[in-house]
């Protein structure tokens, strides 16, 4: 047992690095991953830490300098529970804090130099909320909060979209109340070289201006921290990547357009070059922007100009915000800390999918941070204290039956979760939905909400009771061949996700 609360916290001091020491061993801590899609939860402190068994994935799902650790590693703040109303937060204030757990320890550090914390003691909600208020002083909000809605291309169409497509989408959305049309990833050349395709023949603008006519703002997916190899960018500036210690570039993942690599964010020409990227999709019209691979700025690397890589990571933000002052910047795959008081929104989970759990690619692997539905709402479940500081983006919500394995009460669950986070968007082409269907996405569009938390992941949403317990378990890894799992895996996504999207595109 602790000794008794102290009413002297929440305290606020400076260290590089120092270690907390508990008489026992906490019931659980509170694990918060370093970006959106990373896994963030409660855990029991005496389960291992389970290092990624995939390689390809600990650069694209966790912070790959921890992502082998064998410490459970928290970034910027953590928690220990020792008895149910009684928890200890301890929270960085400044890029770069880590925590990891170590028996009854918490070790706390900067990894360069020194840095603010603030420790706090309490309830849940109200630890978080000390944190989110100490947070708040420091990284005051880019834009008051409001509800956002958007329908987004990725999650129906993939990679296969098509400019006629698009058009279809806007004719039968008729007057559906989105503020928002993002088209996601596959408009461009490729990933480096941000000019529209021949899918898109009568070009970006064009397309910016007919969304504009329905009435909605124009979003625009971009990933401007990461290239391929086929792109002309990576051909003719090889000195604008980010290299490892040996010089070689530094591997930022393999989505889907391939193997990614890190730009280096420090070099004058690559800011310079961002700063016209962004002015050029600004100029075609579009006014949301979602930023995807944004943790690439902040991988470790050698740089032109030396810095802390999340101040790299800032600073970089900070361009595309000057180069953008207006529009809404959503941050997706991105450090927490650093995007805030810069970006409007930012994602808070792993993308959903039209399936509960990818077991092969998530269990079988031990990585919770892979696209899931389960994965998404657990995660996200575990940073609705970041409401106060910036929107917070759960991902789309399905209405469709179509297309989607989901069980009605776990599409509820998101749509109840969006309702939550006030972020409400979907990628269901209308004409995947039955009429009950897209009454109950106006329904969802509308609404308006009033949330009360009842604690231990309970809601009563406009009285209704919203149960989200089921979420929370992790299942039990498995020891199946990480050659196996992830063909398995990758199967699985095939089947879902790209079947229905290849069978639309061919239509
Ligand atoms: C576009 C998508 C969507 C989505 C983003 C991001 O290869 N992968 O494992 C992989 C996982 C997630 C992912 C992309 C690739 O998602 O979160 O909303 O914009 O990119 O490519």
């Amino acid at each position: 047992m602790l000794p008794p609360p102290t009413n002297t916290l929440p305290q606020r001091f400076s260290a590089e690095r120092f270690i907390l020491e508990f008489p026992t061993q906490p019931q659980r801590f509170y694990r918060h991953g370093w970006q959106s899609w990373t896994f963030s939860s409660w855990l029991a402190p005496h389960t291992p830490a389970l290092p990624l068994r995939a390689a390809q994935f600990r650069v694209k799902d966790e912070d790959p300098l921890y992502a082998l650790s064998e410490k459970h590693t928290s970034a910027w703040v953590a928690a220990a529970q020792f008895q149910e109303e009684d928890i200890l937060l301890l929270g960085g204030l400044d890029f770069g804090a880590r925590i990891q757990l170590e028996e009854n320890q918490l070790m706390a550090f900067y990894e360069s130099g020194n840095g603010e914390w603030l420790l706090a003691r309490g309830k849940e909600s109200q630890v978080f909320n000390h944190y989110a208020q100490a947070l708040l002083e420091k990284y005051t909000r880019h834009s008051p909060q409001k509800t956002v809605r958007v329908w987004c291309s990725w999650y129906s169409f993939y990679r296969l979209i098509r400019e006629d497509l698009i058009q279809r989408v806007l004719c039968d959305l008729g007057d559906l109340p989105f503020d928002v049309i993002q088209i996601d990833d596959g408009w461009q050349v490729s990933t480096g070289d941000w000019e529209a395709n021949r899918k898109f023949p009568r070009g970006m603008s064009d397309l910016a201006t007919r969304i504009q006519g329905s009435g909605r703002q124009a979003g625009l997916w971009l990933s401007p921290f990461i290239v391929t190899a086929d792109s002309s960018l990576y051909q003719k500036h090889p000195e604008w990547l980010l290299r490892d210690e040996e010089g070689k570039p530094v591997f930022a993942g393999r989505n889907w357009s391939g193997r990614t690599y890190a730009l280096d964010v420090t070099h004058p020409a690559v800011l310079e070059w961002l700063e016209q990227t962004i002015r050029r999709v600004i100029d075609w019209g579009y006014r949301y922007l979602k930023l995807d691979f944004l943790y690439a700025a902040a991988l470790p690397g050698r740089r032109y100009q030396e810095m802390p890589r999340e101040a790299a990571y800032r600073q970089a933000m900070q361009v595309i915000r000057q180069s953008a002052p207006d529009a809404y910047l959503l941050a997706c795959g991105a450090p927490i800390l650093p995007s805030l008081g810069i970006c409007d929104g930012i994602r808070i989970g792993p993308d959903v999918t039209p399936y509960w759990l990818n077991h092969p690619l998530s269990a079988w692997v031990n990585n919770p941070n892979h696209p899931s539905t389960q994965n998404a709402l657990r995660t996200c479940l575990h940073r609705l204290w970041l409401k106060p500081l910036i929107d917070i983006d759960p991902d789309v919500v399905y209405f469709r039956s179509k297309n989607n394995a989901l069980t009605s009460a776990q599409r509820r669950l998101m749509q109840d979760l969006a309702l939550i986070c006030d972020f409400r968007s979907t990628s269901d082409p209308p004409h995947w939905l039955t009429m009950p269907e897209r009454d109950a996405l106006r329904n969802f569009l509308e609404q308006e909400v009033n949330i009360e938390p009842l604690g231990d992941y309970r809601y009563r949403l406009n009285g209704r009771e919203v149960d989200f317990r089921p979420v929370n378990p992790l299942p039990p890894p498995k020891k199946v061949p990480v050659w196996l799992a992830t063909n398995l895996g990758f199967l699985q996504m095939g089947i879902y996700e790209v079947l229905p999207a290849v069978w639309e595109y061919r239509k």
